[in-house]
């Protein structure tokens, strides 16, 4: 095994409010000191991440005055300098605050839609500024817990408004900066609207700049509505569309775990590793996860480190896995290099199918697809026995 120590090139960043969270919990109070985001950042950088993903309230305190911004954020822009951290993404906390509790872009009151756009639009300056990239848009109050208390289909026209203002904003601003919807299905509301990956890229096609928006699929959220978060990836990156991603760990369809990247379902994690190295991704590797409230201070960096670690023992277990004859081999049985066949041959149209005669199916029905020796491979790669 390799060392597995984090480097630039892995690309690793975290959301500061990871490191941030104190426990608090719908059930008790947090069991945790509130952490200064310069003192996230300094370590952050000390255990090796490469970059970081901010909402605007954990730098700036929501609802304070201008001077003290200013203040704060060249504090913020000390520490970025001094530690070399880049800041890949940012976005905006529309969900804490009491205002936003019926949601920002989508809330039945439009003084509230109003103002939550305009606050998207101020930090997206300050993001533009600081280098971020993508901007990420989690809408984790934009739904509903009953059935008339939202009409979906008008609540889905104020989003699209929404984006489209913001695509304008960041054009007519000349900033290279993307949008990437963030889908979860519930949590905190009953009902999210853009509950999935499959959701959010079919709104995405109805933008007026559809290629400023992707997504940003958290394994979390996936898992949550009893996904295959490795699926979702795979066809956002075959769209287009994966232009952030936030891994973390979950158990099964329940509330949102937020474990560290690894924990939870392992196997699930293996496929998602070996899915973003199939698709080329290139984008920041960024963790999305909470510290359970057990822990302390030193178990907020020993879960922060382990996210990274995780990922490079996935990496390499997923390298070798592809890397392995046997594997090769069991992937040729099982017809894989056949599905890349195209169904019809060149110049072939429908009128040659439907001339062409029936293949043998019995013989092929009663041809197994050697699928679970191939799976066990990749298991055993994953349990450590072949390397
Ligand atoms: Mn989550």
């Amino acid at each position: 095994m390799t060392e597995l120590k984090p480097t630039p090139e892995d690309k690793f960043s975290f959301g500061i409010w990871t490191v941030q969270y104190p426990g608090r919990d719908p059930f008790g109070e947090p069991t945790r000191p509130p952490m200064d985001p310069i003192r996230a950042v300094e370590k952050l950088a000390e255990i090796g991440a490469y970059g970081i993903n901010f909402h605007d309230d954990d730098v700036v305190p929501f609802g304070a005055s201008d001077a003290e911004r200013d203040k704060i954020l060249d504090s913020f822009r000390k520490v970025l300098a001094d530690t070399g951290l880049v800041v890949t993404t940012a976005t905006t906390n529309l969900f804490t605050h009491p205002v936003f509790k019926d949601g920002g872009f989508t809330s039945n009151n439009r003084e509230v839609r109003r103002y939550a756009i305009k606050k998207v639009m101020r930090n997206i300056d300050l993001a533009a500024e600081l280098g971020a990239k993508i901007y990420v848009a989690w809408g984790g109050r934009e739904g509903a817990e009953s059935g008339a208390a939202k009409d979906i289909a008008t609540a889905l026209d104020r989003y699209q408004e929404a984006f489209n203002l913001l695509g304008e904003f960041v054009t007519d601003r000349g900033y290279d900066i993307r949008f990437a919807i963030e889908p979860k299905p519930n949590e905190p509301r009953g009902d999210i609207i853009l509950p999935t990956a499959g959701h959010a890229m079919a709104f995405i096609e109805t933008l007026d700049r559809p290629e400023l928006v992707g997504i940003n699929p958290e394994i979390g959220h996936e898992e949550m509505a009893g996904l295959n978060a490795a699926a979702g990836y795979a066809q956002a990156l075959w769209q287009g569309k994966l232009f952030h991603i936030d891994l973390n760990g979950q158990s099964g369809p329940k509330y949102d775990q937020d474990l560290r990247f690894g924990a939870g379902n392992v196997r699930g994690a293996f496929w998602v590793v070996d899915t973003l190295l199939a698709g080329g991704y290139d984008g920041p590797v960024h963790f999305d996860y909470k510290t359970p409230r057990t822990e302390d201070d030193e178990g907020v960096w020993v879960a922060a480190e382990a996210c990274m670690r995780n990922y490079l023992i996935l990496r390499e277990k997923a390298r070798a896995f592809r890397a392995d004859p046997e594997v090769q081999a069991a992937l040729e049985e099982a017809k894989l290099p056949e599905l890349a066949v195209p169904t019809l041959a060149e110049g072939e149209g429908w009128a040659d199918l439907e001339a062409a005669p029936n293949p043998d199916v019995d013989a092929i029905g009663a041809r197994g697809m050697a699928f679970e020796r191939l799976d066990q491979l990749a298991l055993e790669h994953l349990y450590g026995l072949r390397s």
